[in-house]
């Protein structure tokens, strides 16, 4: 069982951080908090643009969602600063070092969770479960998540629970780890890996708890929001390739998510003719590769 003494939680950095730091936090506890890696501007305008759908989204479809939780998707196309968040410095280090151990990694979803007053807590879960519940190892961390605070993020209002350091536990070694509450001023940012036990809180305020959920995954698994039809080939065309990668149109290994006659899926998007990479391209994303090269 792991030890989360004598580390006090939440563990918060500044948003000078190196990244690096980040994610050797939430590779030892499963979570970590920047604070004010987004400005009050950027989150002003998001919840203006997102304002319209998240009126219109629903509350939740089961418990599980929350009976009194709005979920609004498809932030890349109708929230344009919703993609400066998933293209953030600080988010892209954290995971360029906590899932490089994949040949890619890419946008898995994204979500702005309004948690309404009278919610009730959100079954504690590990978001790995969403690949058919598959046992990944322990140290094969499949995606690296962020919640942004859209509005503060309470104790009373819904901030997110998280029990530090369940990510290598059992379900029933965590059962003793009490979750702590990840509380944040708006503009911060909740890190938490696939494997660590947590949920959203409850909200026993007369307020809206309203987090950005935008989480990453290796590049080789399917995501969780369709992000081809969630984002509309006329407006994808329009983003930068930087976001339009992240979102898949590039390969996620070797053979993944080429178009037809072995096109490169960005290119197609574009209107423009060139090849999907070869085997040979990908040889130093690991040994396996480079050995497999070698022998060509
Ligand atoms: O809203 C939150 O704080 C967490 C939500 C969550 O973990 C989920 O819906 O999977």
């Amino acid at each position: 069982m792991v030890s989360t003494a004598p580390q006090s939680h939440p563990r918060r950095f500044a948003a000078s951080v190196d990244p690096l730091e980040v994610s050797r936090h939430l590779r030892r506890f499963g979570y970590a908090i920047v604070e004010d890696a987004a400005t009050s501007e950027q989150m002003d305008r998001l919840e203006s643009e997102a304002a319209p759908f998240v009126e219109a989204s629903a509350t939740g479809r089961d418990h599980y969602d929350g009976q009194f939780t709005r979920r609004t998707g498809a932030l890349v196309a109708r929230c344009p600063t919703a993609r400066s968040l998933i293209t953030h410095p600080v988010a892209l280090g954290v995971c360029g070092d906590f899932l490089g151990h994949a040949t890619t990694f890419q946008l898995h979803l994204t979500q702005i969770i309004s948690i309404e007053p009278g919610e009730t807590e959100q079954k504690l879960h590990r978001d790995q479960m969403a690949f058919d519940f598959y046992p990944f190892p322990d140290d094969y961390h499949v995606q690296c998540n962020t919640m942004w605070a859209l509005s503060d993020f309470t104790v009373d209002n819904g901030a997110t629970r998280i029990c530090a350091g369940t990510s290598t536990m059992t379900d029933s070694e965590a059962e003793s780890i009490e979750p702590f509450q990840a509380d944040m001023r708006r503009g911060s940012v909740l890190f938490y890996d696939g494997k660590v036990l947590h949920g959203g809180g409850a909200n026993r305020s007369t307020g809206v708890r309203r987090g950005v959920n935008i989480t990453y995954a290796v590049g080789w698994v399917r995501q969780e929001e369709n992000q081809y039809l969630a984002c509309p080939p006329e407006v994808a065309r329009e983003l930068d390739d930087e976001l339009l990668k992240l979102m898949g149109y590039q390969q996620g290994a070797f053979a993944l998510g080429y178009v037809g006659d072995q096109q490169d899926a960005l290119a197609v998007l574009k209107g423009t003719d060139t090849k999907a990479k070869v085997v040979g391209d990908f040889a130093d994303a690991n040994d396996a590769f480079r050995s497999f090269v070698v022998e060509l």
